[in-house]
C-alpha cells in the first residue's frame, strides 16, 4: 500500500517532499519519503530537528489535502496509535509533539504547498544522549523500552497508521477524533505560557486550537508554541 522513496541521504525529508510536489510528477497514493540520514532537519518557526543516522526515523507523507490544522492533530494521532504498542504510556502535546514521561518522543512539522501537504515526522529511536541543548527535553524509544529499532520497518508501520488515521476521519476533526486527541493531550488542566501570557488550558476547539483559560477570559490558541508548566 505505501510507496516508499527510500533515501540515503537528504537535507529534510519535508524539502524532498515539497520539491516533489511542486514538480508536478504524478505521484501514487500513500507516498512516503524516507532517509537514513537528514542533514538539515527542520522543527516550526525555523527551528532545527536533530537527528543521526541510524538512531533516527526520518519521513515525510505527502497528501493531497490542502494543509489545515485537523491534518496536524490526525497525525499525531496516528503516530501515537503507532508508538503505543513498543511503550503505552505516551501523550500529545499540543499540537505536534508525542512525549513520554514529559519528554519528546517525536515532533510534526506539516507544510503547505499549492499542490497538497506534506507532513514530516521526527521519531527518536535508538538515541541514549541528546546534545545539551535538547538533552532535558528529549527522549527515544531505546531510553524508554531498551529496545532498539529499525528505522525503516517503523517508517511503515507510522505511514501506514497515520494515512489510516486521516482516512478514518476524512482529514476532518470529527466528534470521535478530538475526543480521542483530547483523551490523550497532556496540556489540559495544567498552566500553559504562550507569548507573554498564561492560563489553564481547557480543551480543544473543534478547528483544532486550544482553549485557555486566562484571568481576562477564555481564548482560543490557533498555532504557535506553548510552554506548559512542568512539561517544556
Ligand atoms: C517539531 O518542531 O517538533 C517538528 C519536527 C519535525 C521533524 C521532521 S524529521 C522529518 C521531516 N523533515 C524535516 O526537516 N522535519 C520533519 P518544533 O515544535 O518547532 O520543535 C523543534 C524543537 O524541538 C527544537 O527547537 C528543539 O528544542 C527540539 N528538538 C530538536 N530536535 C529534537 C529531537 N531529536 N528530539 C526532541 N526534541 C528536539
Amino acid at each position: 500500500m505505501i510507496n516508499l522513496i527510500n533515501l540515503e541521504k537528504t537535507e529534510s525529508t519535508n524539502t524532498y517532499a515539497k520539491a516533489l510536489l511542486k514538480s508536478g510528477e504524478p505521484l501514487r497514493p500513500f507516498t512516503v519519503v524516507f532517509a537514513r540520514e537528514q542533514t538539515k532537519g527542520r522543527g516550526r518557526l525555523k527551528r532545527t530537528w536533530e537527528s543521526k543516522k541510524g538512531d533516527s526515523l526520518c519521513m515525510s507523507l505527502i497528501l493531497s489535502d490542502t494543509a489545515n490544522p485537523s491534518i496536524t492533530l490526525l497525525s499525531a494521532l496516528g503516530v501515537h496509535k503507532a508508538l503505543r504498542e513498543f511503550y503505552p504510556m505516551l501523550q500529545i502535546k499540543w499540537p505536534n509533539d508525542i512525549i513520554a514521561d514529559n519528554k519528546k518522543l517525536c515532533g510534526i512539522l506539516t507544510e503547505g504547498t499549492e499542490s497538497g501537504t506534506v507532513v514530516g515526522i521526527g521519531i527518536n529511536l535508538n538515541q541514549t544522549e541528546f546534545c545539551d541543548e535538547i538533552s532535558r527535553k528529549a527522549t527515544s524509544l531505546k531510553l524508554l523500552t531498551s529496545n532498539t529499532y529499525s528505522a525503516k520497518e517503523l517508517c511503515k508501520k507510522v505511514a501506514k497508521s497515520v494515512f489510516e488515521t486521516i482516512e478514518a476521519h476524512k482529514s476532518q476533526l470529527t466528534k470521535e477524533a478530538l475526543e480521542e486527541y483530547t483523551s490523550l493531550c497532556a496540556n489540559l488542566g495544567k498552566e500553559v505560557l504562550w507569548q507573554d501570557k498564561k492560563g489553564i488550558a481547557q480543551g480543544i476547539s473543534p478547528d483544532g486550537s486550544l482553549i485557555v483559560k486566562t484571568q481576562e477570559g477564555e481564548e482560543e490558541i490557533r498555532f504557535g508554541e506553548v510552554f506548559v508548566n512542568g512539561i517544556y
